[in-house]
């Protein structure tokens, strides 16, 4: 794993069903996400806010609420995650809405395709966030990310990474889903996403959801993985505009970044939906900080060292 880390902030509420999450690059700043990666070697540049258009808080047209600002601050996204990719660093996306996967992830595709990496998504969160316009009950594009990567939706947004689509639906593992809406959760089954939903870990534990969701991932894999912070119980991550009760505890939370961090791939990261309108006192946003510092190899022992 390289240890040049680029952060990109996209501060923008664009995609979402309340305001907000345009807050969320700075709360991370504020909860120390620098000098936390910094104190494990890591080399740390922040790029910055991007700036693109406001939020200017319209209904849905035709099932896509701010379909133009969204492809606008995709693009954005897209040219910044690629640019950090191309120059061997590992860019860190600080959201903003879940819309801006697909802008981040169409970057991370078209890199792998440049380099000839096999591409692993790990898209945790409490929705599957695999609606059309549609489908969707709401019209927000942050309900709709994965899909767009998958070739289902308009062309402004499947095509934004030049190669469409952009990804195989096989290539994705959701993680901690709990809330799909009824004609999502048909598609969901019809392009065969991979999902370890709630169910699963109650049943089976998070040991054995990521031992799967990361099965064959080896060193020709680049590993980008999706936080949408809904994707923790609202009891530890109350800083969301979307919970969902159910959630992965602190404790489960923490087996999954570590299990992530131990494979060594990780190439890409997205920390998206945190908003600091919902939170108290930014504790969300210390949590998420705390989690991405596991994915980045914090452990309480030295565990390999003693293996
Ligand atoms: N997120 N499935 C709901 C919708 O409106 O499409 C919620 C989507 C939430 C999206 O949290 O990134
Ligand atoms: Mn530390
Ligand atoms: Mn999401
Ligand atoms: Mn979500």
């Amino acid at each position: 794993m390289t240890t040049q880390i680029s952060l990109i902030g996209a501060p923008t509420d664009i995609g979402a069903g309340s305001r907000g999450a345009s807050m969320g690059p700075e709360a991370l700043r504020v909860a120390n996400i620098i000098p936390v990666l910094q104190s494990h070697g890591l080399n740390v540049t922040d790029r910055g806010n991007l700036s693109g258009p406001a939020n200017p808080w319209l209904p849905p047209v035709d099932g896509y609420r701010h379909l133009d600002q969204v492809v606008a601050w995709n693009q954005l996204v897209h040219n910044a995650v690629y640019a950090e990719l191309q120059q061997k660093r590992l860019p860190i996306l600080l959201g903003g809405d879940h819309c801006l996967g697909l802008g981040s992830i169409s970057a991370v595709a078209r890199h792998c395709r440049d380099v000839g990496k096999k591409l692993r998504v790990l898209w945790l969160d409490a929705h599957a966030d695999f609606n059309t316009h549609a489908l969707t009950p709401s019209g927000n594009i942050h309900g709709m990310p994965v899909a767009c990567l998958c070739g289902y939706g308009p062309e402004v947004l499947t095509s934004i990474g030049g190669q469409v689509p952009a990804i195989n639906p096989k290539w994705v593992r959701q993680i901690g889903i709990r809330s799909v809406d009824a004609g999502e959760k048909r598609l969901v089954h019809e392009a065969g996403l991979d999902v370890f939903d709630m169910r699963f870990i109650d049943e089976m534990g998070m040991r054995a959801a990521m031992e799967l969701a990361l099965a064959l991932v080896d060193a020709n894999t680049h590993l980008h993985v999706s936080f949408d912070v809904d994707f923790l119980d609202p009891d530890i991550a109350p800083g969301v505009g979307t919970t969902v009760r159910g959630g992965p505890t602190y404790r489960e939370a923490q087996l999954c970044m570590e299990m992530i961090a131990d494979t060594g791939r990780l190439a890409s990261l997205d920390v998206m939906e945190l908003n600091p309108a919902f939170d108290v006192r930014n504790k969300t946003a210390e949590v998420a900080v705390d989690l991405i510092e596991s994915l980045f190899g914090k452990s309480t022992l030295m565990r390999k060292a003693a293996a």
